[in-house]
């Protein structure tokens, strides 16, 4: 069984669940969820440091097996649940450009995109940094630049299937474009991308993640 210790609005925490979600376990029948962080706690109690002494989610406990860092969860669940890469393609290079991506996203895209989303969602209006917020929603849609140009002749950004990379920049993106639409007057203007625009509804259309279903593009208020 697993356990999975966070809070659904934690774009980190659905990575996983969209992972999950994909490999065709559910909540509640094959994994339990824990709500933990934020207006949860739980993330800081003695019991939750010693199985994660970062305090953070996603967390997980695999029959025992306990683990953090939502890219070396997902990678975990594909290799344990679907070895055959009947579900998240084992085509050696497909597979390793996704990650490629997915490795961009952690490092590059959402630690300038946080600045904005930080700012806007959990800073209250007087400690806000209106100009950092403003920059770094402009750094962002000058990277993904980058991501729509990759999207040219392909359909997910390894190729032509989709893997983790794409779950990865689509929780990323999802909240690019919900800071546009709820904050217009703090971010400036958000450069239209076809080609991501395009390979968000085909996620979306083919996605088994009813957090996305139910909510279209998995954008959370927090
Ligand atoms: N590098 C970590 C980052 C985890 C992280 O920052 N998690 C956030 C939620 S997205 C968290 O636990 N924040 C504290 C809280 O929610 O109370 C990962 O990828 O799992």
């Amino acid at each position: 069984m697993i356990k999975l210790w966070g809070r659904t609005s934690s774009f980190n925490v659905q990575k996983v669940q969209w992972v999950l979600a994909e490999l065709g376990l559910t909540e509640g029948k094959d994994y339990e969820r824990i709500d933990a962080g934020l207006e949860y706690g739980i993330n800081n109690t003695p019991e939750f440091l010693k199985i994660n002494p970062n305090g953070l989610v996603p967390t997980i406990d695999h029959d025992g097996f306990v683990l953090w860092e939502s890219s070396t969860v997902i990678r975990y669940l594909v290799a344990y649940f679907d070895p055959e890469g009947k579900i998240f393609t084992n085509d050696i290079k497909n597979k390793h450009s996704s990650q490629k991506w997915m490795d961009w996203h952690a490092t590059t895209l959402w630690p300038i995109l946080r600045h904005t989303f930080v700012g806007l969602t959990r800073t209250p209006e007087a400690k806000r940094n209106y100009e950092l917020i403003r920059k770094s929603y402009e750094d962002s849609s000058k990277l993904l630049k980058m991501f729509e140009d990759a999207l040219h002749g392909q359909d997910y950004c390894g190729g032509s299937k989709f893997h983790l990379g794409d779950m990865c920049l689509a929780v990323c993106v999802a909240r690019w474009k919900l800071l546009a639409q709820d904050f217009p007057q703090h971010i400036g203007p958000k450069p239209d991308y076809p080609l991501i625009d395009a390979w968000m509804k085909r996620l979306l259309n083919n996605t088994k993640y009813p957090l996305v279903a139910e909510t279209k593009l998995i954008i959370m208020a927090s």
